[in-house]
């Protein structure tokens, strides 16, 4: 096995003991950006971890720097999560 097998194999084991820190990432399609204060309505597919079912609706972000250089109908993937009991965009990147 290669090294960087290796590492790759023993990265999806450090993940797999602890789902906590993987969520899914889920599709979704920009609907809304709002900056003041800092929002993000999205039209999303299922979100497993939340179990949630496809709807579009409002999400607070991780980070402000989220929303820079999105655009009102890209296509984007996305981890939410409950922090501090709010719904929340906590990673974003473009489609695979
Ligand atoms: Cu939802």
């Amino acid at each position: 096995m290669s090294f960087f097998k290796t590492l790759t194999l023993a990265f999806a084991l450090g993940l797999g003991a602890l789902p906590a820190l993987a969520e899914p990432f889920v599709k979704g399609v920009v609907e809304e950006i709002t900056t003041d204060p800092q929002r993000l309505t999205i039209a999303h597919e299922a979100i497993p971890n939340l179990e949630m079912e496809a709807m579009t609706m409002v999400f607070r972000v991780a980070d402000p720097a989220m929303l820079d250089g999105l655009a009102v109908g890209q296509e984007i993937e996305f981890e939410a999560d409950r922090i501090n009991g709010r719904l929340t965009v906590t990673a974003l990147r473009a489609p695979s």
